[in-house]
C-alpha cells in the first residue's frame, strides 16, 4: 500500500514561469513525455499533468507573460522558475520579477525550484546564480532548490524532478 501522497488524487497546482525563451515548456514536455522535444513560443499557456507514484500529480502551468501572469497564482503549491544563467543585466532581470513573484500573497512561502537552464551554452553553478539573487533574501521561511539543467543531458530533467518532488513532499510534512 503507497503513502499518503501517492495516494493523492486531487492534482498539486505548479506553477512553471521564468523569462522568455528560457527553456519551460521544454523542461515541461521532457517530464511529461521522457523525452526532449522540440517546441515554439507559447502564446499564452500549456498547461500538462505530471504524474509520479511518490509524489501523485501535478497539473503544470508553463506560464511566461508577466502581465497576465497573475491571474494563474490562486491555488498554486509549488514554484518553478527557469532563467538562463546570463550577463549581469540579465540576471538583474531576473533578481526583480523573482522578487516579486516571490511577494505576491498567493504564492506566499510556496516551495521554489531555481532551473538554471542551458547550461552547455551558460556556465553558471546554482551557488553562483543563488549569489548574484542574493537568494537567502528571496527563499526565507519556503522549502528551495537549485539545480542546472541541459538539453542534451536528459538527467539533468530528471534530477530537476527529483528534487521538485523532495521540497514539496517536505512542504506537504509540515
Ligand atoms: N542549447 C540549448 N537550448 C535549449 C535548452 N533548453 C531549451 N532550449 C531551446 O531554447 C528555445 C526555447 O525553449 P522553450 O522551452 O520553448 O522556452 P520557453 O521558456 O518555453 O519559451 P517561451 O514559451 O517563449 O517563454 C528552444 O529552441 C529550445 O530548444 C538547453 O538546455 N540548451
Ligand atoms: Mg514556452
Amino acid at each position: 500500500m503507497g503513502g499518503v501522497c501517492s495516494a493523492r488524487r486531487i492534482p498539486r497546482k505548479v506553477l512553471l514561469t521564468g523569462p522568455r525563451g528560457s527553456g519551460k515548456t521544454t523542461l515541461l514536455y521532457f517530464w511529461c513525455r521522457n523525452m526532449i522535444t522540440d517546441t515554439l513560443p507559447t502564446e499564452s499557456f500549456n498547461v500538462e499533468t505530471v504524474t509520479r507514484p511518490r509524489i501523485g500529480p501535478l497539473l503544470i502551468w508553463d506560464v511566461t507573460d508577466t502581465s497576465r501572469r497573475r491571474q494563474f497564482f490562486h491555488g498554486t503549491e509549488a514554484i518553478v522558475y527557469v532563467f538562463e544563467g546570463g550577463n549581469e543585466a540579465e540576471m538583474n532581470t531576473v533578481k526583480s520579477d523573482l522578487t516579486k513573484l516571490l511577494s505576491d500573497r498567493d504564492l506566499h512561502n510556496l516551495p521554489l525550484l531555481l532551473v538554471v537552464s542551458k547550461q552547455d551554452l551558460n556556465d553558471m553553478s546554482p551557488k553562483k546564480a543563488e549569489t548574484i539573487l542574493s537568494i537567502l533574501n528571496l527563499t526565507d521561511h519556503r522549502h528551495y532548490a537549485c539545480v542546472r539543467t541541459r538539453k542534451d543531458d536528459p538527467e539533468t530533467y530528471k534530477q530537476a524532478f527529483r528534487h521538485l518532488g523532495e521540497i514539496i513532499h517536505l512542504d506537504s510534512a509540515l
